[in-house]
């Protein structure tokens, strides 16, 4: 059973989202181009041709949605600023009304009471930077250090709390090795080059927030989860090794000092990035915390294909959401235990976690999401029992606060706690919406137990 007085009191109860995911005007006051919109606007990559242009509207909407998430009582939000609406082509001329527009957002997070955790980089590269070669090209290292400068000149008299990147494992893989997230390349060595840069930039971007002010607690927000072997066998064994490295070491590792993971680039020595002098060390730069996102496990095979020679199997089941993700709340604690002991990080931030189901919005404004409510609570056992364990869990973030554009999915897949019907925009709190804030205002002492 969830026991509320296990969690600190300190905790960080809140949702969870990513600026293109909500915003919408996508071409409103000099926003630039990002790779999602060039990604989203070819025929083929997006699911019924969607796209951000308008989102959840939130660029209008947010004094609304941010008085709503009040009302629900969370303490805390997890936000993403898009790049390309501050510095239009990457690096050089600013855009003042897109600073404008983060100046009031943050305001208004602050305003509600909610402590805001500001997200830097959540996939939205300036497509102007995209056509020098995006993260391939170490170039790009530096305009996000030059992006990271104005924004905590901007942000950081009032943001205390600071994400470098969201989930580099799919930026890097799915966006240049799998090519079904933008910029769309499908080239694994590229893809490894990426991962890299992306590391090199988290650590220059940690050195820029802490010269700032030191007092601001940074981390990095990584997509976990175990890699399970299908069988005993020595072959399947190695796969699910290797399989960890690719998704959970290979930036676990260099993080904490530990360099890149042995078992994954001995198999793909021709793949390995190309590291200069003093990388690593930059790489390694101590963080505050560490924020998990945490969805899945993955169950591996030996396989003759592709250069990583695993392949992925369905787990048993018995439940899966409609991403045919497999529900497996013990992963998380599998994930938070094993992270506390290989690397101890000061403190951990359940930066997402969530599910997607097939919601139905009632005539009268109802969502029974019983699945989701029932997901989150198992979840948060989770968490629970790692932090009866010692391991120094501060935070949860439910993902997503609204349904949102689900990437390659669309419009899809909705993953909020908050209903959106999209043609009105108008919300409509879910009952996994409406469960959750009971158990926050519980939590934090807004209402009787
Ligand atoms: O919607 C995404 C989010 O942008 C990053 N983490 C996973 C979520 C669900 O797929």
């Amino acid at each position: 059973m969830l026991d509320l007085n296990v969690f600190p009191s300190t905790f960080k109860w809140g949702t969870a989202t990513a600026a293109y995911q909500i915003e919408g005007a996508a071409h409103e006051d000099g926003r630039g181009i990002s790779i999602w919109d060039v990604f989203a606007y070819t025929p083929g990559n997006v699911k019924r041709g969607d796209s951000g242009d308008v989102a959840c509207d939130h660029y209008h909407r947010y004094p609304e949605d941010l008085k709503l998430m009040r009302e629900l009582g969370m303490n805390s939000y997890r936000l993403s600023l898009a790049w390309p609406r501050i510095l239009p082509r990457g690096r050089g001329e600013v855009n003042l009304k897109g600073l404008d527009f983060y100046d009031r957002l943050i305001d208004e997070v602050l305003k509600n009471g909610i402590d805001p955790f500001v997200t830097l980089y959540h996939w939205d590269l300036p497509q102007a930077l995209q056509q020098l070669g995006g993260w391939a090209n170490r170039d790009t290292v530096s305009a996000f250090e030059e992006y990271t400068s104005v924004v905590v000149g901007l942000l950081g008299d009032r943001v205390k709390n600071w994400i470098t990147h969201n989930e580099p494992w799919c930026a890097a893989f799915l966006g240049h090795g799998a090519g079904v997230h933008a910029p769309g390349l499908k080239d694994v060595g590229v893809s490894m080059q990426v991962a890299h840069h992306l590391l090199l930039s988290h650590g220059k971007a940690v050195q820029i927030i802490k010269n700032h002010n030191p007092e601001h607690k940074v981390g990095i927000t990584l997509i976990l989860g175990p890699s399970h072997a299908a069988s005993d066998s020595p072959e399947d064994q190695a796969a699910a090794a290797r399989h960890d490295a690719f998704l959970n070491t290979i930036y676990l590792d260099p993080l904490y000092g530990k360099g890149y993971p042995k078992v994954l680039f001995d198999h793909i020595p021709d793949l390995a990035p190309t590291v200069q002098d003093g990388d690593m060390e930059t790489i390694a730069t101590p963080t505050d915390f560490l924020g998990v996102n945490y969805y899945q496990r993955s169950i591996l095979k030996h396989s003759e294909e592709g250069p990583f020679n695993f392949e992925g199997v369905r787990p048993p089941g018995p439940e899966f959401t409609f991403f045919d993700w497999e529900v497996y709340p013990q992963g998380l604690h599998e994930v938070l235990t094993r992270v506390h002991q290989d690397y101890a990080p000061k403190e951990i931030f359940i930066t997402e976690n969530g599910a997607t189901f097939e919601d139905t919005l009632t005539e009268d404004g109802q969502v029974h999401d019983e699945q989701r409510r029932f997901y989150i609570e198992r979840h948060l056992k989770a968490v629970q029992d790692a932090i009866q364990e010692g391991v120094p869990v501060q935070g949860y973030f439910a993902w997503s606060f609204l349904d949102n554009f689900e990437w390659a999915e669309g419009y899809e897949k909705r993953f909020g706690l908050v209903y959106v019907d999209y043609p009105t925009q108008n919300r409509y709190v879910k009952d996994s919406g409406k469960w959750y804030s009971q158990t926050v205002k519980k939590a934090l002492g807004l209402v009787e137990v």
